[in-house]
């Protein structure tokens, strides 16, 4: 945590200090601040909620079945707006968007951004955390960036960014080996270095589940669950970025498991279980579908769902175990 006696690093300053030199030059910087802008816009909504008109939902349904929340719109606005116009990002999709943005094929335009712009949409009406989660890629050529290129598997990422808006707001960049957070203070406006080089703890305090969906899971899943019912207290907000946050900073097991009716799960491989299981990864932790390390997995569709299993390492392997008896 930041040392008050100290003068407290900025995003900019720990980024430019700490991350691969090739991304330090390739303008990483850019796209993480692009990130950073966008989280200040959704975070004075987020603060205004209701007085700022971001409550309820438009009416419409996403590309994912499900219905668009106020906030999820404005969110969409002002991620694909802030990576759009900055400059290094060649390429964008988002949870919320059919289609991928492609922006420039320029040589200058070395990033590729897939993310979640406002996760745990359904918390907002209720003053419940929410977060945003990014995936970030570099091109591996000059060739024009396709949909088909956009289907990376999560272990080519060169770096994970999400941004929880709790009690306080805070941003986590993840790059090769470090993670380390930031905190949004109301009065400089700006994300201050307050969680240095973050690992998960060795020790798991929590599983995380919607044990509501227990009558629908396969019998294996039952079984596991009940092994870390059996060991740990249950934690489960029902905004996946509040629930990982937690888990990383305090250990825990967060898993969202296919089921007999919804074979993938719910969350989003591009967008969420692959940004989440890097960030889990470069701090300790693992991540996996139940069968195979999620960062691994070879996406055949933007919009890929996935089970997702992520958090202590150990506890990971302990529910993998138990899956395969
Ligand atoms: P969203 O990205 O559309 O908000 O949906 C994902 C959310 C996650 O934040 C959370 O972990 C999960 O859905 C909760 O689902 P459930 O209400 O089924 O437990
Ligand atoms: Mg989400």
């Amino acid at each position: 945590m930041a040392d008050a006696g100290n003068a407290v690093q900025t995003l900019a300053d720990v980024i430019a200090e700490t991350a691969p030199a090739e991304l330090v030059g390739d303008g990483f910087l850019t796209v993480v601040g692009a990130i950073a802008d966008g989280a200040k816009r959704v975070d004075g909504l987020t603060r205004r909620a209701a007085l700022a008109g971001v409550l309820g939902d438009t009416g419409e349904m996403n590309v994912q079945g499900e219905i668009v929340q106020v906030l999820d719109a404005a969110g969409t606005d002002a991620f694909v707006s802030s990576l759009r116009d900055c400059g290094a990002v060649a390429a964008l999709a988002c949870e919320e968007l059919e289609e991928a943005v492609f922006v420039s094929d320029a040589a200058d335009h070395p990033y590729i951004a897939l993310f979640d712009p406002v996760d745990g949409s359904s918390n907002i009406d209720v003053a419940v955390t929410i977060g945003s989660i990014f995936a970030i890629y570099k091109r591996t050529d000059d060739a024009p960036v396709t949909e088909t290129t956009l289907l990376r598997p999560g272990r080519e990422q060169c770096g994970a960014v999400y941004v929880v808006y709790g009690s306080s707001t805070v941003l986590v960049v993840a790059t090769e080996g470090r993670v380390d957070g930031f905190t949004l203070d109301p009065v400089s406006g700006e994300f201050l270095h307050s969680h240095n080089e973050i690992r998960i703890p060795s020790k798991c305090a929590a599983y995380s589940v919607n044990e509501g969906n227990q009558g629908n899971w396969h019998p294996e899943m039952q079984a596991a669950v009940a092994d870390l019912r059996d060991a740990y207290g249950l934690r489960y907000v029902g905004s996946l970025v509040a629930d990982f946050h937690r888990d990383l900073l305090k250990g825990g097991i967060f898993l969202y498991p296919g089921d007999v009716k919804s074979p993938a799960g719910k969350l989003r491989l591009g967008y969420e279980a692959n940004p989440l299981c890097y960030v889990a990864e470069q701090a300790g932790g693992a991540g996996t579908t139940g069968v195979e390390r999620i960062l691994d997995v070879q996406p055949e569709l933007l919009h890929q769902r996935t089970p997702l299993i992520v958090g202590n390492a150990d506890v990971v392997e302990r529910v993998v175990a138990k899956l395969a008896e």
